[in-house]
């Protein structure tokens, strides 16, 4: 053989190939192995009011939210059209409650968190305990932990799912079942865990039963207050303005073990420096008006849309007004493997 082969012989080669399920390395190894990261996903936005928040109240003239199991509109990334994923390697919907409706209880391997966006005063019950939610806040429901959402106030509510169905998927290590009753039934109290797990206290002789947090709701009031406190006393980060980890008090580290989730503010006017980082990432936007630069693409934002930055797309934010942008990524996952990276204003 010769490097001069004819491209129809090469061709003629890998269709007796393939009956056989073999296949060429050397056709696919550059796209394999890329030099940098290749994300299949691109940079998308979700206007809210504009056009989501329509459709979603429109769904929910056409399913219950029992019937559903959960009344979600998945957001799909344009790049992956069809597969329930806003990056490779996480899943993000937009999910309604009506007044009067529960979501079924049931639990799963897949870890999920709940970013509140709309209406106030539903409750998640997580292992028999119920938090009201309010705007802003954020909720986790760790694998494998039961689960289920009510609705007893007048109004709707709208918060955002991030799962990380996609990596459940690469590992075919899904499991799910339902509950026998529709609620779980109370068996501690509101307010219990945070008294036990979120006052900077644990109780003694404690130990953790997994690597989630132990405290299942991070109320908005508490985080806001902590960032306007730092932006106050300090300098915001060039890259990143104000930002805070919501972390797992018992550990240190991320609330989930496949998830991270961040908040961040940015005061009005600021502009934050290129930044790239190989965990592709959505942001649902709680405060003020701005825009954010990826590439050759301007994202124009307002409170309640979300909008994802794929793996490595270096980008910078804008802030028109005082700002506050909650945002997720597979950052924990990473880090444990050792692959996360970051480049920091460069060219
Ligand atoms: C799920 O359990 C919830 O508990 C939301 O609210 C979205 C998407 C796929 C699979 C399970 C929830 C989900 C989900």
């Amino acid at each position: 053989m010769n490097d001069t082969a004819p491209a129809a012989d090469r061709q003629a080669f890998y269709d007796r190939l393939a009956p056989h399920n073999l296949a060429p390395l050397w056709e696919s190894l550059h796209s394999l192995v890329s030099r940098t990261p290749a994300s299949a996903a691109v940079p998308a936005h979700w206007d809210y009011d504009g056009v989501v928040r329509p459709y979603i109240m429109e769904s929910g003239a056409l399913i219950t939210a029992k019937e559903a199991e959960r009344r979600v509109l998945i957001l799909e990334n344009p790049g992956m059209p069809g597969q329930a994923s806003i990056t490779p390697s996480l899943y993000a919907g937009l999910q309604l409650i009506l007044p009067g409706e529960v979501a079924p209880a049931h639990r799963h391997t897949q870890s999920a968190l709940r970013f509140i966006v709309e209406g106030r005063g539903a409750y998640t019950a997580v292992d028999g305990e119920r938090a009201l939610m309010q705007p802003g806040d954020f909720v986790i429901t760790p694998s494998w932990s039961w689960h289920d959402h009510g609705n007893e106030t007048a109004t709707p509510m709208v918060w955002l799912d991030g799962l990380d169905i996609p990596i459940l998927k690469l590992f075919s290590a899904s499991f799910a079942e339902p509950a026998n009753a529709d609620s779980q039934s109370v068996t501690r109290p509101p307010g219990d865990s945070p008294a036990r797990y979120g006052q900077n206290m644990l109780p003694v002789d404690w130990r953790p039963s997994g690597p989630a947090s132990p405290v299942f709701s991070y109320p908005y009031a508490r985080s806001r207050e902590a960032l306007a406190t730092m932006a106050r006393n300090g300098a915001p980060d060039a890259c990143h303005g104000y930002k805070l980890r919501y972390v797992n008090p018992a550990t240190g580290g991320h609330a989930m073990p496949t998830i991270g989730a961040f908040l961040q503010l940015l005061p009005a006017g600021f502009a934050t420096a290129p930044y790239r980082a190989t965990d592709g990432t959505i942001f649902s936007v709680v405060e003020g008006e701005g825009e954010t630069l990826v590439g050759d693409i301007t994202i124009r934002w307002k409170p309640r849309d979300v909008f994802v930055i794929p793996s490595w797309h270096r980008h910078t934010h804008r802030a028109g007004s005082e700002a506050v942008l909650f945002s997720f990524s597979d950052r924990p996952v990473q880090e444990a493997l050792a692959l996360w990276r970051e480049e920091r204003a460069q060219g």
